[in-house]
């Protein structure tokens, strides 16, 4: 599975930080919806891949873990940092938990919303994998 932690510039002075993410620079698809998850309690959200879509997942403040599963292979990764981002651009299973009191997820996706881009049972997922081969690892 490639890597899909990424790391933001911080433009830090005495008055604080500052993270700026531009289309065509840090991000590479043009942004149609953002979205934020707060107020989380202690139970896993996710459990979903996605067949269209490109997302950046930032959590500006707090901290959350996220597995990615390419249906071979995966990966924990603790978004613990708002400079630290995950990437995601093919379909991959993901789960988040182990939410923050703090914790605020920011999505910034390629795409409005549609129910029907979601694959939710991970047979589905797997079965979605057999039969578009260019996803597969
Ligand atoms: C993802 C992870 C990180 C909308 O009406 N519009 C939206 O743009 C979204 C994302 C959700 N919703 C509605 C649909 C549900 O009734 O909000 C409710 C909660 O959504 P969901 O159960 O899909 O939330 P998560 O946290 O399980 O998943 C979300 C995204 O759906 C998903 O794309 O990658 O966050």
């Amino acid at each position: 599975m490639i890597d899909n932690l990424k790391r933001l510039k911080t433009f830090t002075d005495e008055r604080g930080s500052l993270i700026s993410i531009e289309v065509g620079n840090e991000i590479p698809f043009i942004v149609k919806r953002l979205y934020y998850i707060f107020n989380t309690k202690n139970l896993p959200r996710g459990f979903h891949a996605h067949k269209n879509l490109e997302q950046m997942l930032i959590c500006v403040s707090g901290s959350c873990d996220i597995k990615l599963d390419d249906g071979i292979n995966s990966k924990v990764y603790k978004l613990n940092d708002p400079s630290k981002y995950l990437y995601i651009n093919k379909p991959l299973w993901r789960e988040i938990y182990n939410f923050s009191k703090d914790c605020c997820l920011i999505v910034l996706a390629n795409e409005l919303y549609d129910k029907n881009d979601y694959i939710n049972s991970y047979e589905e997922y797997i079965q979605f994998l057999e039969e578009n081969n260019e996803y597969k690892s």
